[in-house]
């Protein structure tokens, strides 16, 4: 009787102890100053916001994200180093202009990889977007998860863009990205590189007739505003990827990363369904503000692909074969 007791007593003091650690999370105040490209109102803006919101809720107000949007703590490249240098806490932007710190984030930037949302999903979510992001790590960055940017399309303030014909000559923004600058120019356009914070200038002033991005972007950033014409191409499906500096990350606690990995995995879900659910309203929104959509033929996006099919071979033969042949490998298995 006495022994039983005592084991009772012992199981409740063990009970309590675990209650109490649990409770007494090691969070410490923290202002996290975490850039991103696009408006407040975009769906970046909306998703930075709810990371915001649910990682205050995981950590009773002691994590504090600050969002800055619209570039207003520097361009994408301009932020990636900041992070790098332990300037800036966190950001969120394109893959595709992360390539000059890992060049192997130019595998999602290949013509055509991905034919739709699930595929980009399952691959990004999947072993190998993983082992991406922590490749990263060595590089002063964390990699935490991907976000959608999306399927992205032409616009122009030239012609209407229905064949491959149709984008010779044409001045195009580009990403700092040397396969984009290559693909373009394939196409028969003229791609310029040149960073996003930049873009809505260069547009208005006919610096470049041209840009691409999804739909979602061209409604948020009003690029409807300085283009007349939209082809849907959908030429690249572009992950955002949210980066932590790894300087600062090294400082923080097991529990915050917990909560910082729990709270970003909650906002792919909100951003995703964000973005897909307003992608279904943007194309409506941008003809009633005067944008001509043209939808490209099958046989027109037939003629693209293969014009653009040397990148491929040419990233491949750049270091990136065994990369090449695993996502090729991954992406039959889940076409079977
Ligand atoms: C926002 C960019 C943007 C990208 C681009 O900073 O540069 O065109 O699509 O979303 O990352």
């Amino acid at each position: 009787m006495k022994k039983q007791m005592r084991t009772i007593m012992l199981g409740l003091g063990l009970a309590a102890m675990t209650a109490v650690t649990s409770q007494a999370a090691d969070y410490h105040s923290r202002i996290i100053r975490f850039g991103y490209g696009l408006s407040a109102d975009s769906n970046q803006g909306k998703a930075v916001d709810f990371f915001a919101k649910d990682l205050a809720k995981r950590t009773g107000g002691k994590l504090h994200v600050k969002g800055f949007g619209n570039a207003s703590l520097g361009s994408d490249i301009q932020m990636q180093n900041a992070l790098i240098g332990g300037a800036q806490e966190m950001m969120v932007g394109s893959t595709a202009t992360l390539v000059g710190i890992d060049s192997d984030f130019g595998v999602y930037d290949l013509p055509f990889l991905f034919s739709n949302t699930k595929e980009a999903d399952t691959i990004l979510d999947g072993p190998f977007g993983q082992k991406l992001l922590n490749a990263l790590q060595a590089k002063g960055l964390v990699g935490i998860v991907y976000w959608e940017n999306g399927f992205r399309n032409l616009t122009n303030s030239v012609r209407p863009i229905k064949t491959v014909a149709d984008l010779k000559g044409i001045k195009l923004r580009v990403m700092q990205n040397p396969m984009y600058i290559d693909m373009f120019d394939r196409l028969g356009a003229n791609a310029v590189p040149m960073s996003f914070s930049e873009l809505f200038t260069a547009l208005e002033t006919h610096t470049v007739d041209g840009q691409e991005n999804p739909v979602n972007t061209i409604e948020s950033s009003k690029f409807y505003e300085v283009q007349k014409y939209l082809s849907l191409t959908k030429h690249v499906y572009s992950p955002w990827v949210m980066l932590a500096s790894k300087a600062w990350w090294d400082k923080l606690t097991p529990d915050e990363h917990k909560a910082i990995t729990e709270a970003a995995v909650d906002s792919r879900k909100f951003e995703r369904d964000y973005s897909r659910s307003a992608q279904k309203t943007a194309l409506t929104f941008l003809k009633k503000h005067g944008m001509q959509v043209t939808v490209v033929s099958d046989a027109q996006l037939a003629k693209m692909r293969d014009l653009a099919k040397p990148e491929m071979e040419k990233f491949a033969a750049a270091g990136h074969q065994q990369e090449v042949k695993t996502i090729e490998a991954d992406l039959a298995k889940l076409r079977k």
